[in-house]
C-alpha cells in the first residue's frame, strides 16, 4: 500500500495548525507567521487535498473590506494554481476580547448579535469557496464559575443561534452542513457541549437536526478520559459524523494537539480501522476529509513544521496499512470468530418474535444453563488484542 499521500486520501489541514506560531500561556511565538499562499502551495506539494480556515486566520477581525477581499483573492488564486480545495470553513468566536464570555452564549446580548452576524458573513464566504462543512467549535462558550452562567439559558441561546444559521443556509440554497466540535475545557473552565454525547443530544433539540452533525476531535474526547473510537462509532451509528479532527493526546491533561498517532496509538489504530474498514462489507465507514487539527510543537522551525505535517499523513497511511493487514490475517479472522464479534450484529429476537414468544421460549431462561459461564466460556478478547497490537507494531 502506498505511503505517499495523494488527493484521493482526502487529507486536509487547518491554516491555524501549520500556521501556529508557537505562542502559549508561558511564552510568545517561536516562529514567524505563515502566509496563506505558502501554506496552500506547500500542502499541495505534500499531497494534501484541502485547506480549512477561520475567517481570522485569513484576515484580521478588524480588516477593511479591501483587505479582506484582497486576502480572499490571494487564497483563490493559490487554490486555482494548485487544485487544492476548501472542504471546511469555521469562524473565530474566541480570540478577541469581545468573546471573553463566549459568542452565541455570552451573557452580553450585543455580543451574541455580533457573533451571529460574524458567522453569517463567513457562511457566505464558505459557500463562495465551495466548502461543504461549517464547523462550530465553541471554545469560549462556557464558564469558570457555576453562578455566572445560566446553563439552560445558554443552551437555549445556542439553539436559537444554530436554528437561525440553519434557516439562513436553507433560504440561500447553500450546500453546507454544520458540525459542532465538542471539547470539555480550555480555554473555558467548563465548555458547553463538552463531549460528543452532549452535542448529539443537543442536536436533537434543533429545528433542522438533519443539517447539523459533529466534528469530533481525537484529543478532546481523550481529555475527558473517553474512548475516541467508541465516540466515533456512535456518531457513525447516528449518521452524524460530518467531519473529523485527527490529532494526538496523551492522557487527561491540557489539549496537546500532537501529531495524529503521537498520542494514544492504540486508539489511533482502532479509529483508522473503524473509518477504513468499519463500513458495509468491510469498506470505509466515512468518506469525508481526514482533517488534521494539530499544533506543530513550539520546538520546531519551519522544516519541522512541514515534517510534522507529513508525519500526520504518513501515520494515517501506516495505520491504514496495519489495519488492512490485521483484517486480512486468517488467524485474526479466526480469533474474531472465537470472540463472537460478528454475533453481536444478529438481532436478539427472532424475526417477528414478541415478548410473549420470548417468555414462552424455555431455552432462553428456564432451561438456559448459566453455570458454564463460571470457569469456562471465555471470549478470548485478550488474544485478539495481542494480535491487533502485533499488527500495529509491525510484528506480523
Ligand atoms: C482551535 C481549537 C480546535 C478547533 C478549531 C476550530 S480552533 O484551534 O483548538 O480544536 O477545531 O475552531
Ligand atoms: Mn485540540
Ligand atoms: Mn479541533
Amino acid at each position: 500500500m502506498a505511503l505517499t499521500p495523494t488527493r484521493d486520501d482526502k487529507f486536509s489541514f487547518g491554516l491555524w495548525t501549520i500556521g501556529w506560531v508557537g505562542q502559549d500561556q508561558f511564552g510568545g511565538p517561536s516562529r514567524a507567521p505563515l502566509d496563506v499562499v505558502t501554506a496552500v502551495e506547500k500542502l499541495s506539494e505534500l499531497g494534501a487535498y484541502g485547506l480549512t480556515f477561520h475567517d481570522n486566520d485569513l484576515f484580521p477581525i478588524d480588516a477593511s473590506d479591501a483587505e479582506r477581499t484582497a486576502q480572499i483573492g490571494r487564497l483563490q488564486k493559490a487554490l486555482a494554481d494548485t487544485g487544492l480545495v476548501i472542504p471546511m470553513v469555521t469562524t473565530n468566536l474566541f480570540s478577541h476580547p469581545v468573546f471573553k464570555d463566549g459568542g452565541f452564549t455570552s451573557n452580553d446580548r450585543a455580543v451574541r448579535r455580533y457573533s451571529i452576524r460574524k458567522v453569517l458573513r463567513n457562511i457566505d464566504l464558505a459557500a463562495e469557496l465551495g466548502a461543504r462543512t461549517f464547523v462550530m467549535w465553541g471554545g469560549r462558550e462556557g464558564s469558570e464559575y457555576d453562578s455566572a452562567k445560566d446553563v439552560r439559558a445558554a443552551l437555549e441561546r445556542y439553539r436559537e443561534a444554530v436554528d437561525l444559521l440553519c434557516d439562513y443556509v436553507t433560504d440561500r440554497g447553500y450546500d453546507l452542513r454544520f458540525a459542532i466540535e465538542p471539547k470539555p475545557n480550555e480555554p473555558r473552565g467548563d465548555i458547553l457541549l463538552p463531549t460528543l454525547g452532549h452535542a448529539l443530544a443537543f442536536i436533537e433539540t434543533l429545528a433542522r437536526p438533519e443539517l447539523v452533525g459533529i466534528n469530533p476531535e481525537t484529543g478532546h474526547e481523550q481529555m475527558a478520559g473517553l474512548n475516541f473510537t467508541h465516540g466515533i462509532a456512535q456518531a457513525l451509528y447516528q449518521g452524524k459524523l460530518f467531519h473529523i479532527d485527527l490529532n494526538g493526546q496523551r492522557s487527561i491533561k491540557f489539549d496537546q494537539d500532537l501529531v495524529f498517532g503521537h498520542g494514544d496509538l492504540q486508539n489511533a489504530f482502532s479509529v483508522v480501522d473503524l473509518l477504513e474498514n468499519g463500513g458495509p462489507n468491510g469498506g470505509p465507514s466515512y468518506d469525508g476529509p481526514r482533517h488534521f487539527d494539530y499544533k506543530p510543537s513550539r520546538t520546531e522551525d519551519y522544516d519541522g513544521v512541514w515534517e510534522s505535517a507529513k508525519a500526520n499523513m504518513r501515520m494515517y497511511l501506516l495505520l491504514k496499512e496495519r489495519a488492512a493487514a490485521f483484517r486480512a490475517d486468517s488467524e485474526v479472522q479466526e480469533a474474531l470468530a472465537a470472540a463472537r464479534v460478528a454475533e453481536l450484529s444478529e438481532p436478539t429476537l427472532n424475526p417477528g418474535e414478541s415478548y410473549d414468544d420470548l417468555m414462552a421460549d424455555r431455552t432462553s431462561f428456564e432451561d438456559f444453563d448459566i453455570a458454564p459461564y463460571f470457569n469456562g466460556k471465555g471470549f478470548g478478547f485478550v488474544r485478539l488484542q495481542q494480535l491487533a497490537l502485533e499488527h500495529l507494531i509491525g510484528a506480523r
